[in-house]
C-alpha cells in the first residue's frame, strides 16, 4: 500500500503544498539565472539594471520563503501523518492554512512582479529580507502576514494530530518524525514574533501613512532576530530527511535516534539568540552583546557537527549492509545512480563547505571581510540553495510516487539531475565565495565599479563572472529536468506498472528507549529558549525602545 491509499486526503495536500514549491522554484529560479547573467555582464538582455532588484526580491522572496515553506509544509504533513500513523484531524482547517499561505504567496509575489509593470500602481523592491528604510507597498505586507499566520496554522494542524496520538497513547515516546515537526515548529512560533511585530507594529502602519517613520535599527533588529532561525526553519526539513529517510535510502538505518532528538533541541535552544552575528557592522548595538552573539553561534555549530557524525555514520551502515568493505569501500557500494539518494548526499557534501563559510561569516573579525560581498549570496546558496533545495528535490523523488500512486517518469533524466544540480552549484558558489572575498559586493546589478581593480588571490574577475553565469545557467537546466521528471510523474498516469516504492522506515539501531525521556519535555525545552533569547536581547531591545519606538538609534548602554 502506497501513502496515498492509506492517507488520501492528505496525500493531496502533500501533493499541493509540494506543487506550490516547485512552482516557485521554477520561477525563483529562472529569475536567478537572469541575474547571474546579468550582473556578470555576460546577457543583459532581459530586464535594465532598475529592475535587477525587483527580480531580485521576486528570486529572494519565492525560493528563500515561498518554496521553503511550502515543501516543508508537505514534508510535515506527510511525516507527521505517517509516523502518528493518523490523519490530520481536519480536512477543512487544513485546506485553510495551505489556502491562506496561498493567498499570502500570491498577493506579496503579484506586488513584487507589480514593479516590472510602470502602469502598475504597486511595487516592492525590497529584497527578501524586507527592513526599513527600504518601503514596501502595503500589499507586500499584508501578503506576507497572511502567508506567516497561515504557517502558525499548519503548526497548530500537526499538533493537534499529535495531541490526539497522545489521548491514545499516553507514556509512549514521541514517533521521531513527529518529534523533529513540533520542535520545529516551537522554534518556528519563537522566532518569527519578531518579524510579526516588524510588520504588525512598524513597516505596514508605516506603509499605510499612518506612521510618519520607523526606527531602522529597531526593525532591523527584529528582522534578524528572525532572519537566522529562518534559516534553520529552511535546514531542519532537510535533516528530518536526512535523519528519517536518508538512512533507508542508503541500505541501512539510522545509528542513532537519541542524537537526533538531542540536536532538534539544541536548534531549539540556540537557533535565536544569535541574531546579531547579521548586524556585526551595525552601530548602536552593544559589542557586547554582539560577542555573546558570536559565542552562542559557535554553540549552534554543534547540532550540524552532531548531524554530520550521525548522518554519516548511517550511512556508512548502510554501504556496509549492502556489501561495501574496508575503511572506504563502503562509498562505492552506495546506490549512486538512485536520485534520491544521490541528491541527498550531495546536499550533505555541498553543506558541509556551506558550514565552514557559515563559520567564516560567524567570526566577529573575520565578518568584516566578507560581510555585504558576494561571498554571502555564496554561502547561502550551499545552505539553503542545496543543502535545503537539492534535499527537497531528493525527497521529491522518493514522495511523489507515494503521494500520486504512479511510477517514477524520464528516470534517467532523474539520475542525472542532482549531478547537474551540484555541477552547477559547485561553479557557481566557488566563485561567488571568491569574488567576495576579493571585495566584489552583493546585491547589485552593476558590480563592475570601473575605477576600482578587484583583485582575486586565484584566478582573475572575469574568469569568476564567467563560472557565475556557467552555473548559473546549468542550475536553471538542472531545475527544469527536475521540473519535467515531477510533473511528467504526477501527470503521468500510474500506467500498467504497479512498481511502488517500499514506503517503510527501518527502525534505528539506537532507539528512543537508549535516550532520557526529558528529551520529550517540550515545555520544559521551550521555557528554556525563552530565557535564552531574554538573556541575548534584554537589554539591547530596551536600549533600542528606551528613547521611544520609532526614534531612531539607541542611547549608549554600558557593555
Ligand atoms: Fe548562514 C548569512 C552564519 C548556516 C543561510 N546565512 C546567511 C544568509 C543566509 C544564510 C540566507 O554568522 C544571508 C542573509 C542575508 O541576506 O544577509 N550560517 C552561519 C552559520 C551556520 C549557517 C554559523 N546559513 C546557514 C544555513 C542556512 C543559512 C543552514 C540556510 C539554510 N550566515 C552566518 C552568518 C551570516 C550568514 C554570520 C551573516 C553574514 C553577513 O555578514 O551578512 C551554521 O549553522 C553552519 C553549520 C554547518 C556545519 C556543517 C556540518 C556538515 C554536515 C554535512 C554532513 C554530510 C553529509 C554527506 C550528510 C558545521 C551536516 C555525507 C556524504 C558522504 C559521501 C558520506
Ligand atoms: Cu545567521
Amino acid at each position: 500500500m502506497a501513502y496515498v491509499d492509506d492517507f488520501p486526503t492528505d496525500a493531496r495536500i502533500v501533493r499541493w503544498n509540494m506543487a506550490v514549491a516547485f512552482i516557485s522554484l521554477g520561477i525563483g529560479g529562472l529569475f536567478g539565472m537572469i541575474q547571474a547573467l546579468h550582473r556578470t555582464g555576460i546577457f543583459r538582455g532581459f530586464v535594465s539594471s532598475a529592475d535587477y532588484y525587483t527580480v531580485l526580491t521576486g528570486h529572494g522572496v519565492l525560493l528563500a520563503l515561498v518554496f521553503t515553506t511550502f515543501a516543508l509544509s508537505g514534508l510535515f504533513t506527510w511525516g507527521v501523518t505517517r509516523s502518528l500513523d493518523r490523519p490530520l484531524p481536519s480536512p477543512r482547517f487544513t485546506m485553510g492554512w495551505f489556502a491562506l499561505m496561498l493567498l499570502g504567496s500570491i498577493i506579496a509575489a503579484v506586488t513584487i512582479l507589480g514593479g516590472l509593470v510602470p502602469s502598475m500602481p504597486f511595487k516592492a523592491d525590497v529584497l527578501f529580507t524586507f527592513y526599513a528604510p527600504m518601503q514596501a507597498h502595503p500589499a507586500f505586507y499584508i501578503g506576507l502576514v497572511f502567508f506567516v499566520v497561515g504557517s502558525w496554522l499548519a503548526g497548530v494542524d500537526w499538533f493537534r494530530a499529535y495531541w490526539g496520538w497522545r489521548k491514545d497513547n499516553p507514556g509512549e515516546r514521541i514517533p521521531l518524525q513527529t518529534f523533529m515537526v513540533l520542535v520545529t515548529m516551537l522554534m518556528w512560533y519563537i522566532s518569527s514574533i519578531g518579524v510579526a511585530v516588524e510588520v504588525l507594529f512598524f513597516l505596514l502602519p508605516w506603509s499605510l501613512g499612518l506612521i510618519e517613520a520607523v526606527d531602522p535599527l529597531l526593525t532591523r533588529t527584529l528582522f534578524w532576530y528572525f532572519g537566522h532561525p529562518v534559516v534553520y526553519f529552511w535546514l531542519m526539513p532537510a535533516y528530518f530527511i536526512w535523519y528519517t529517510v536518508l538512512p533507508k535510502l542508503s541500505g541501512g538505518r539510522l545509528f542513532s535516534d537519541p542524537l537526533a532528538r538531542v540536536v532538534f533541541i539544541l536548534f531549539l535552544l540556540l537557533s535565536t539568540p544569535v541574531g546579531f552575528h547579521h548586524q556585526y557592522v551595525d552601530p548602536g548595538i552593544p559589542e557586547g552583546f554582539k560577542f555573546i552573539a558570536m559565542t552562542n553561534t559557535m554553540f549552534l555549530l554543534l547540532p550540524s557537527l552532531l548531524t554530520a557524525f550521525t548522518v554519516v555514520a548511517s550511512i556508512e551502515h548502510g554501504g556496509r549492509q549492502r556489501g561495501g568493505e574496508g575503511r572506504l569501500g563502503w562509498l562505492r557500494s552506495l546506490p549512486w545512480d538512485e536520485p534520491a539518494f544521490a541528491g541527498c548526499v550531495l546536499a550533505g557534501l555541498m553543506f558541509a563547505a556551506g558550514g565552514f563559510s557559515g563559520m567564516i561569516n560567524a567570526g566577529m573579525n573575520i565578518n568584516y571581510l566578507i560581510h555585504n560581498t558576494l561571498w554571502v549570496p555564496g554561502h547561502f546558496h550551499l545552505t539553503v540553495g542545496t543543502a535545503s533545495a537539492l534535499t527537497f528535490m531528493a525527497a521529491g523523488y522518493w514522495l511523489f510516487p507515494q503521494i500520486t500512486g504512479n511510477r517514477l517518469r524520464f528516470r534517467s533524466l532523474a539520475t542525472i539531475q542532482p549531478y547537474v544540480w551540484f555541477i552547477g552549484m559547485t561553479l557557481m558558489s566557488n566563485a561567488m565565495h571568491r569574488a567576495g572575498l576579493a571585495g566584489v559586493p552583493r546585491r547589485t546589478a552593476e558590480p563592475q565599479y570601473d575605477a576600482v581593480s578587484f583583485q582575486g588571490v586565484v584566478g582573475g574577475i572575469s574568469e569568476m563572472r564567467l563560472q557565475i553565469a556557467i552555473g548559473g545557467t546549468i542550475l536553471f537546466i538542472g531545475l527544469v529536468l527536475y521540473l519535467i521528471v515531477i510533473f511528467g510523474t504526477w501527470f503521468g498516469g500510474s500506467g500498467n506498472d504497479t512498481l511502488r516504492v517500499n514506503s517503510s522506515l527501518p527502525a534505528p539501531l539506537s532507539g528512543p528507549e537508549h535516550s532520557p525521556k526529558i528529551l520529550d519535555n517540550l515545555k520544559l525545552w521551550t521555557a528554556v529558549a525563552i530565557v535564552l533569547i531574554a538573556l541575548a536581547y534584554g537589554l539591547p531591545l530596551w536600549a533600542l525602545v528606551s528613547d521611544g519606538l520609532l526614534a531612531p538609534g539607541s542611547p549608549p548602554i554600558p557593555v
